[in-house]
This record gives C-alpha cells, structure tokens and sequence, in this order.
C-alpha cells in the first residue's frame, strides 16, 4: 500500500488526520507508534527527529509527510476524494487554515498542557501553567462560539481541515474544561463532530485505549466502559 500512517490511536493529532483520511475513504496502512518502546521512537524520529506523531510516509511518491496541516493538504492534492478538505476559493481556504491553525494552537496545545501535567513525577507540576492553560481554553470556547453563528461547521456549510482539527481537540478538551450554559452553539458543533462517521470510527478504535487516558473519568459515559 502506498501511504503508510505512523500514529496512535489515542493520540489527538493523529485523529484529525484519520478523520480526513476516513471521510474520503483514502486507503492506508497504519502503522502503530508505542513512545515507550525504544524501536518505535526510533523510527518515529528517524522520518521526523522531533518525534512527533503522526507522520504520513507515500512509498508511491517516495515522500515522508508530517504535521497534520500538511499532511491533510497533502492527501487534498494527491490523494483528493469527494470530500475537498480545502476550498478552491483562495479567500475560502484562508479562513480554513485560520480555524486549523486556531483549533491545533488555541485547544489542542492548552489540552495537551493539561493532560500531560497529570503524567509528570509528584512536584514537578505547573498549576500555573496549568491555570493559563484553562484561561486559554475558556477564551477559545468564547470565540467558537461567536464564529460559528449560523455555520453548520466551523467555516460554514462545508466540513473542512479545520473541522478535522476541531474534532478531537474539542472532544479532549471538554473533558478538562467542559462547556458552560453560555456556549449552546459550541456545545451543538461538539455533538455534531462526534456524529460526524468519520469521527465515530476513530472514537470506536480509540475505545480499547480509553483506559490510558489521564482523565478518563471525565470522559463521556459511553466512552468510559
Ligand atoms: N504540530 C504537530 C503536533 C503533533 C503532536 O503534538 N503529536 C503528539 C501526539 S497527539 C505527539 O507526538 N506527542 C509525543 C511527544 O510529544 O513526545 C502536528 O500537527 O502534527
């Protein structure tokens, strides 16, 4: 098989690109990341030395691909589907790399803060850090909120990248700073992204490894058991 995606199933970024690869049906071979066996980080950071997962390899094309942004361009131009995961309209496609770039640094960084305080020895944690990381969150939820209007997703009738983004972070997210009364739109774009098929299926497979989650009690019930 030609494209050949280095991930892990819990991983919030390697959601948003299962998501794009599921709603165009792109076939690929998954290829599981485990950061604490030494082999695996290994060859996570040969084909992208910080080690970040996920990294799509193209043997077709002979191409090692990370970031997400990129990789999800990269599958819009190569690999496209029925699904175009970024406008044609240059002005359209601005405003999708805006809410992309928003969702990866506005809620998947401030989650990923959270989360990962949890992990660290006793007295080595941030609360302050921690405490930023929340403000950031709730001021994030307050400007989904006002952008999604009347849109159906997050740039407006169209599911794009930046719904591919969106998706998991807000899933994790909602777990560490759930949504207030003041949020009826966020909380209907949340329900939304969950139903979304592509989405339910990355749910369903990340569902045996739930239980690794740091905050798992916060999880929704369906997704605890
Ligand atoms: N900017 C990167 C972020 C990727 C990222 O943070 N991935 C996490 C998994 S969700 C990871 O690899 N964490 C492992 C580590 O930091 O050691 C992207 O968009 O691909």
């Amino acid at each position: 098989m030609s494209l050949v995606l280095y991930m892990h199933p819990l991983a919030s970024f390697c959601h948003k690109v299962l998501i794009a690869l599921y709603e165009n049906g792109t076939a690929f071979e998954n290829r599981l990341v485990d950061l604490a066996d030494a082999a695996s980080s290994a060859e996570i950071e040969r084909l992208w030395p910080v080690g970040k997962m996920p990294v799509l390899r193209d043997e077709a094309r002979d191409s090692t691909i990370p970031e997400t942004s990129i990789i999800i361009e990269y599958l819009d131009r190569h690999y496209p589907g029925e699904i175009p995961l970024l406008p044609q309209v240059p002005s359209e496609a601005l405003q999708v790399r805006l809410w992309d770039r928003f969702f990866d640094l506005y809620v998947q960084v401030p989650m990923q803060k959270i989360v990962i305080d949890r992990l660290r020895p006793e007295g080595m944690n941030d609360p302050h850090g921690v405490e930023e990381a929340q403000t950031l969150l709730r001021t994030a939820y307050s400007m989904i909120e006002k952008q999604l209007g009347e849109n159906r997703w997050i740039t407006g009738e169209a599911f794009t990248m930046a719904d591919c983004a969106a998706a998991p972070a807000l899933f994790y997210a909602e777990t560490l700073v759930p949504f207030d009364d003041k949020l009826p739109k966020l909380k209907e774009y949340y329900d939304r992204l969950i139903e979304r098929p592509s989405f339910a299926r990355v749910l369903q497979e990340a569902r045996p490894y739930f239980m690794f989650y740091p905050y798992r009690e916060n999880l929704p019930a369906r997704f605890r058991g």
